[in-house]
């Protein structure tokens, strides 16, 4: 029988602690292994650097852009492990993410552009908020730069709270990065087009197409973007690039990088060059240097014209007040990088072999002698490149991105043609080291990399083709983060990881240890909103309210049940239910999907959400829990019934299905419910022989544990009246309950058992 088949695993795990694997090893040597799978000793090194034996942690976490998908993808370093996907642009259905109501508000703030959906987003550049320019772990920012929009991920819980569209970008490229205590998220647009997003024919481009960047302000506490007090620059129609912050004696200015600045259109169909030659045909792009601070005084004082509701400094004005400068970059410049130290702006140059290292102090001396070699076309500034230049390094053909390293003045670069990462010295100006990888590097990232401190230790290459890396899978290949160990003086390829979802453009690392998320919501949570839920319901008070055309449910989830478990509807009613997980102990999940009606929840512990759907085809729906959450989790079901108009047969009649139970079968459930209760004092006995309050996730399934011996109890009461009335059909269906949430009990409380004899509970004196 299946349930003495659950209890006997129950008691063989109670018995034999443990697992047992002496014997999971074969007689191998490290020699033999090596042999047959035709390893070298430098890829056995490699391994040891990167495997993570089971139940150990990475050392740092990776956010990287899911690029097309529209997602962020999360893994760790050195193992390499993918360990999420979150949905950010596009719905997600394991994570219910654009499926249950509360999400959708979160996602629909951002997809409904002009009247029209728009569910996929081209990611970017994630960003980890800062707290005096070192990553802080609480928020993680990134960019769409097909519908420029800038979405806030809090990393409590790692969902998406909020997306903000810009109003005056018809995309964007240069975004996210975020000032040093994240006052604010830059976001730069990409193709030049008329702000605010009205009709003109592209020969007005000089007069009328414009580049913009915009300071998205912060509120840290509220955790969230304020766009009305948000503000945004106009700049010339340049073909804006990538941005970054100055930190340290740079803080309070920001710097924009453009690659064409030809303001060249195109035309291939007309007989024109195309883009790719009028975009390239000068020798310089212009780096653009903003003092925002200075920016946000005059956007206080009300110099801005407002825009679709977003306030614009107008170009004249930023350039008149001391707010914008422009300083050449060599030919079609890619990346924009501050130094940790916040000294230097390394920015390279595409279809160049050098990557310049401008000074900020000698931007500054420049701006403060008003030496300028004149001004461009629309009255802005331009600082002569000899003299803002520290040093330019030829690194290598196609540079880049640029990430630092622990160890001061030591930067990489991506180097795109070669398919290389250079190591160069800034502050020397001076080649280290030129590794290879595979193939077409775009960006790249160290350890905390773009922080006041970066980490070092490790490097990733995000490159842009995989080619021969993998077993091939199609002409649609996945992408090759590579691995590398940049401990030593020469830097050393570890490990190919592919990534199967989209082109990562960039990636940020944290360390572990700075992270803290939660494993449980206050019961009751709408997690979109950190609110408590206003149709959260404790166990017990659950109920459906029904008005003409509506059916609203009102309903919890906890192992292994799904309340209510019988939903009746009229053909053409609106449904919503509004459902609670009850659980308190980690990793319990429950979903809820309804046959045919594109409804999917994810119920992490405490957590509220709500799913409204038309019922409008006649019919039986089956509905059930998605997450393998239990023993009996195929039996957290339950049923839809939608009734045909002018239905004239009887009420739904569960309680006359299924087969007749006599005496026997009571007395035989009873006592071995009895022997069950055996097991759960053996378990009870063991946890309160310890010190169990002092582990809080032994606490949260003791709690959990209790709960369902509460259940048990009321259940047994329930059988037992029955039992008297010798009605036992219902006596022995509650003594099947009792049993239920006993295995239940005794399932949490094992686990319980496991993680304190794991992480080495104390016995105390009684
Ligand atoms: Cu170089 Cu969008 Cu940052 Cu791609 S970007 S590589
Ligand atoms: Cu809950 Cu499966």
């Amino acid at each position: 029988m299946r349930m003495n088949h659950v209890l006997a695993t129950l008691l063989a795990t109670v018995s034999l602690g443990a697992f047992a694997s002496s014997s999971a090893w074969s007689a191998d040597t490290l020699q033999d292994v090596m042999k047959r799978r035709g390893l070298t000793e430098a890829d056995v090194m490699a391994a040891a650097k990167t495997y993570t034996p089971t139940g150990k942690h990475d050392e740092f976490i990776v956010f990287s852009s899911g690029g097309q998908s529209g997602q962020v993808i999360v893994y760790g370093i050195p193992s390499m492990r993918i360990l999420k996907y979150i949905g950010v642009f596009t719905p997600e259905p394991w994570q219910g993410y654009g499926f249950d109501e509360e999400s959708k508000k979160v996602l629909q703030e951002g997809s409904k552009v002009d009247g029209r959906e728009v569910l996929f987003g081209d990611t970017h550049h994630p960003a980890i908020s800062e707290t005096n320019g070192d990553t802080d772990g609480q928020f993680l920012f990134i960019n769409d730069k097909n519908t420029p929009r800038i979405a806030v991920i809090d990393l409590k819980d790692f969902e998406t709270k909020q997306i903000v569209k810009n109003p005056i970008m018809q995309s964007d490229h240069g975004g996210a990065f975020v000032s040093p205590n994240t006052e604010y998220v830059i976001e730069a647009s990409q193709y030049p087009a008329p702000l605010g997003g009205e009709y003109v024919p592209l020969e007005q481009f000089n007069e009328k197409y414009r580049g913009a960047v915009t300071y998205w302000k912060f509120n840290r506490t509220k955790g969230r973007i304020e766009p009305e007090n948000s503000f945004s620059i106009e700049l010339p129609p340049y073909s804006q690039d990538l941005s970054d912050f100055g930190k340290g004696p740079s803080d309070g200015w920001s710097f924009t990088n453009s690659f064409c600045a030809e303001r060249y259109v195109g035309g291939i169909e007309r007989g024109r060059p195309p883009f790719e030659a009028g975009c390239s045909a000068k020798d310089v792009d212009f780096l653009h240097v903003v003092n925002w601070k200075k920016a946000e005084e005059l956007v206080k004082a009300g110099k801005t014209k407002t825009i679709n509701g977003m306030k614009v400094l107008p170009m004249d004005v930023a350039a008149k007040e001391g707010v914008l400068f422009l300083i050449p970059e060599p030919k079609s410049p890619h990346g924009s990088d501050v130094t940790p130290d916040g000294k230097y702006i390394i920015v390279a140059g595409k279809l160049d072999t050098h990557a310049t290292v401008y000074s900020f102090e000698k931007i500054q001396a420049a701006i403060k002698a008003g030496k300028y070699s004149g001004k461009d076309d629309y009255g802005v500034p331009i600082i002569d490149l000899a003299a803002a230049v520290h040093k330019q390094v030829e690194v290598g053909l196609g540079p880049l991105h640029t990430q630092y390293d622990s160890k001061s003045c030591v930067a990489y670069t991506s180097i795109y043609v070669d398919s290389q990462v250079t190591k160069w010295d800034y502050c020397e100006g001076k080649v280290l080291d030129k590794l290879s990888v595979h193939y077409n590097i775009g960006h790249l990232m160290t350890m905390e990399g773009d922080t006041a401190h970066p980490k070092g230790k490790y490097l990733v290459a995000l490159n842009k083709l995989a080619i021969d890396r993998f077993a091939p899978v199609g002409p649609l290949h996945p992408q090759n983060h590579q691995l590398i160990d940049i401990s030593g003086d020469k830097m050393q390829l570890l490990y190919d990881m592919p990534l199967p979802l989209g082109e990562p453009h960039y990636a940020v690392a944290i360390s572990t240890d700075r992270l803290k998320p939660s494993i449980r919501y206050p019961s009751g949570t709408n997690s979109r909103t950190d609110e408590k839920s206003p149709f959260a319901v404790r166990a017990g008070s659950e109920h459906t309210d029904k008005k003409p055309g509506k059916v609203e449910v009102f309903g919890t989830v906890i192992r292994s049940h799904i309340t209510p478990e019988i939903i009746e509807a009229n053909e053409g009613d609106e449904i919503t239910v509004h459902f609670t997980n009850l659980e308190r102990a980690e990793d319990e999940t429950h979903g809820f999907a309804v046959s045919k009606h594109n409804v999917n929840l994810s119920l992490e512990p405490g957590k509220t959400v709500t799913a409204t759907f038309k019922a409008n085809k006649a019919g039986v729906y089956p509905y059930y829990c998605t997450e393998f959450c239990s023993a009996l989790h195929l039996e957290m079901e339950g049923y839809l019934l939608v009734k045909p108009a002018n239905y004239k047969g009887g009420a739904a009649a569960a309680g006359k299905a299924g087969v007749n139970y006599t005496k026997a079968d009571y007395d035989a459930r009873v006592k071995a419910n009895i022997d069950t209760q055996g097991v759960i004092d053996g378990v009870v006995g063991y946890i309160t022989s310890v010190n169990f309050k002092d582990f809080p996730q032994a606490v949260a399934l003791v709690e959990d544990a209790t709960d369902q011996l509460n259940f048990a109890k009321s259940s047994k009461e329930k059988s037992e009246e029955f039992a008297k009335k010798q009605d036992w059909n219902n006596a022995m269906l509650w003594a099947e309950q009792w049993f239920q949430y006993q295995v239940k009990a005794a399932d949490i409380g094992l686990r319980a058992k496991t993680h304190l004899e794991q992480n080495g509970a104390k016995k105390v004196q009684k």
